[in-house]
């Protein structure tokens, strides 16, 4: 029988290990390499570059808190724009909000979709046709810079990006979120993954500093994960108007809009924003 593990190393000092009992799709792309595994504790597993980037059994976390935080506090979120997100799961949550009319993902690397469409359907079913879904395969950098040729304008735009390193490396930087808030309407909001408090505080506060020079509110938020490393993870959350996600979260949208969560919850959002001692530091 086969004695299969995967690891993803972390630096050159952590690693994280998983049982393998099939790898269903390995493809190396011109971003990158991209492969699913069927895992014997965790589902079937997203890797990129041999970072887990989704497994079946903790992706409802991060997708819960990058989706249902900015779209509870967001007035009447209808036009959402997802760069990466090429898994699903963040479009998938996004969808599920009747407010939304539109949602236009921007993902770079058409064999995430294709991979996930085909074998991890939980996250990906949604990417094979939804009335109200936009499913673009192209650079979400570019799609910033074009865009604001139109008069269209964002309520909530996403970041779902993989780490500061490769394909994602300029949606950190100053250039890109100076068009984020261009595409932003003026009550809107962006929420961008975030990295590891724990091993990434300087990424962290790079990242809060170019929010800062260019968005009127910034604030960083965390959740728990299985997967990734050190498992407590982190989101930014910048507003272009005056908008808190405590004081402006629309509580009783929650209850009233009918949805089930199996992570997120009222108090949870909440929580998400008040943290560790070493965090505020960088903020
Ligand atoms: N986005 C990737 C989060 C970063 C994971 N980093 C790591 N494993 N080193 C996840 C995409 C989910 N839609």
């Amino acid at each position: 029988h086969s004695n299969l593990w995967i690891e993803e190393r972390y630096k050159d000092f952590y690693g994280m290990r998983y049982k393998v009992e099939n790898v269903l799709y390995s493809k190396k792309t011109e971003f990158q390499t991209v492969d699913v595994v069927e895992t014997k504790g965790h589902g079937k597993m997203l890797l990129n570059d041999g970072l887990v980037m989704v497994t079946e059994r903790d992706e409802i976390a991060y997708h819960d808190m990058i989706a249902h935080v900015p779209l509870f506090v967001h007035p009447n979120p209808k036009n959402v724009l997802v760069i990466g997100g090429g898994d699903g799961g963040t479009a998938r949550e996004v969808l599920r909000h009747s407010s939304v009319e539109k949602c236009t993902m921007v993902e770079i690397d058409g064999a995430v979709c294709e991979a996930c469409m085909e074998f991890i359907p939980q996250t990906a079913e949604v990417l094979k046709g939804h009335p109200k879904l936009d499913l673009i395969i192209g650079d979400g950098v570019k799609f910033v810079q074009e865009f604001q040729a139109t008069n269209e304008k964002f309520d909530v735009i996403i970041i779902d990006s993989t780490d500061p390193i490769g394909p994602a490396a300029p949606l950190f930087g100053p250039e890109f979120y100076t068009n984020v808030n261009k595409c932003l309407a003026d009550n809107g909001i962006v929420v961008s993954q975030g990295e590891s408090p724990w091993f990434e505080a300087e990424i962290q506060k790079s990242m809060l500093g170019v929010l800062n020079d260019i968005f009127k509110n910034i604030f960083i938020y965390n959740f728990s994960n299985l997967t990734y490393p050190g498992g407590l993870w982190s989101f930014t959350f910048a507003t272009k108007g005056d908008i808190h996600p405590i004081n402006d979260f629309r509580k009783e949208a929650v209850a009233a809009s009918g949805l089930e969560f199996s992570y997120y919850n009222e108090g949870l959002h909440q929580a998400a924003f008040y943290l560790p001692t070493f965090m505020k530091k960088n903020l």
